[in-house]
């Protein structure tokens, strides 16, 4: 076990600006295996040894979301999307990649094979909340999760017990379009989900471009209606006056 590899991770990641970092087993993330991944995806999650078949710790991050930039979803000259809002967690990852590589070990990267709000709610990070994102106590939905795997045995966390929801249901009556049911989002009618889909029909995602904020660039903000009204993340990325919460 390497305690110290695990400081490091911590202190390295933490001066990225990640405050939020848990490790589970892989056993712990294997009962997550086999969750349908529904969307544009559409295959189940794997275990763990099927990305790299050393793991010996999971290493999940979190990396909260502050301002608008970070809500972007730009059209690519080929007509896809980006998401440069990603582009520091996926930073974070290579981060804490080149720590466990200097210190002689393996890692590869998940994406959308396993189930990260699973996996991030084993590691302690937080709790499923009803707009079905992972909700963290400091930093609410306001999150971007990452995971690594990696062939270090590290110490392993554990799952938070308290109830974060409680008889809160704001998420739900948020949602401009239905689309949310208790810890369940459904991909055909969530705004996200609907624009973003090249299968999607393109009357349905001009309609559903037109319900979110316009960027002024070549994209616009990705609705998040269900995470501004939760009670959690109560810095309030838009708040003026603002300050990062502290990394403890
Ligand atoms: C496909 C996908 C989407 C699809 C479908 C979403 C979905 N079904 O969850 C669409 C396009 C709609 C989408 C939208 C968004 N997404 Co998305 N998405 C993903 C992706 C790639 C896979 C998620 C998935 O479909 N899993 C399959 C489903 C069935 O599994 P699951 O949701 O993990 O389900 C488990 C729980 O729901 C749990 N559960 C279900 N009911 C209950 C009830 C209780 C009581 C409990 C305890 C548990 C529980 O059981 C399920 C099985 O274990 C993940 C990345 C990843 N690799 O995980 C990001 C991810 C979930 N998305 C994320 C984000 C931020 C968003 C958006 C805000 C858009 C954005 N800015 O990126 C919106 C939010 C919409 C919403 N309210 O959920 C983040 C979530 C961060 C967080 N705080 O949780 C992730 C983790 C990406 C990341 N790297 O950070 N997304
Ligand atoms: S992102 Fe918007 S459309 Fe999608 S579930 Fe949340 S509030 Fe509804
Ligand atoms: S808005 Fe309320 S119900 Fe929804 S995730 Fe936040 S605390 Fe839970």
């Amino acid at each position: 076990m390497d305690d110290q590899l695990k400081l490091r991770l911590r202190e390295r990641l933490g001066a990225m600006g990640v405050p939020l970092l848990g490790v589970i087993s892989p056993a712990t993330a294997d009962r997550h295996a086999g969750i349908h991944v529904g969307w544009t995806i559409n295959r189940p999650t794997v275990r763990v040894a099927q990305i790299l078949p050393e793991t010996r710790s999971v290493v999940v991050i979190g990396f909260p979301i502050w301002d608008d930039s970070m809500d972007l979803a730009l059209r690519t000259p080929r007509g896809g999307w980006m998401y440069p809002g990603y582009l520091p967690v996926t930073l974070a990852c290579r981060e804490a990649a080149a720590v466990l590589a200097a210190a002689g070990h393996r890692t590869a990267f998940a994406y959308d094979k396993l189930s990260f709000k699973s996996l991030a709610v084993e590691a302690g990070l937080g709790r499923f909340g009803r707009n079905s994102l992972l909700v963290n106590a400091i930093y609410g939905p306001h999150l971007r999760l990452g995971v690594i795997l990696t062939d270090a045995k590290l110490e392993t966390d554990t799952r938070r017990e308290e109830e974060l929801c409680g008889d809160c249901r704001a998420c739900l009556d948020a949602c401009p379009v239905g689309a949310l049911q208790p810890h369940r989002v459904d991909p055909d009618r969530c705004l996200v989900g609907v624009t973003l889909d090249p299968a999607a029909d393109p009357a349905r995602q001009e309609a559903a471009l037109g319900r979110q904020q316009p960027s002024g660039l070549h994209g616009h903000i990705m609705c998040r209606a269900c995470q501004e009204v939760c009670r959690y993340g109560a810095f309030r990325r838009d708040a003026p006056g603002w300050q990062a919460p502290s990394t403890a």
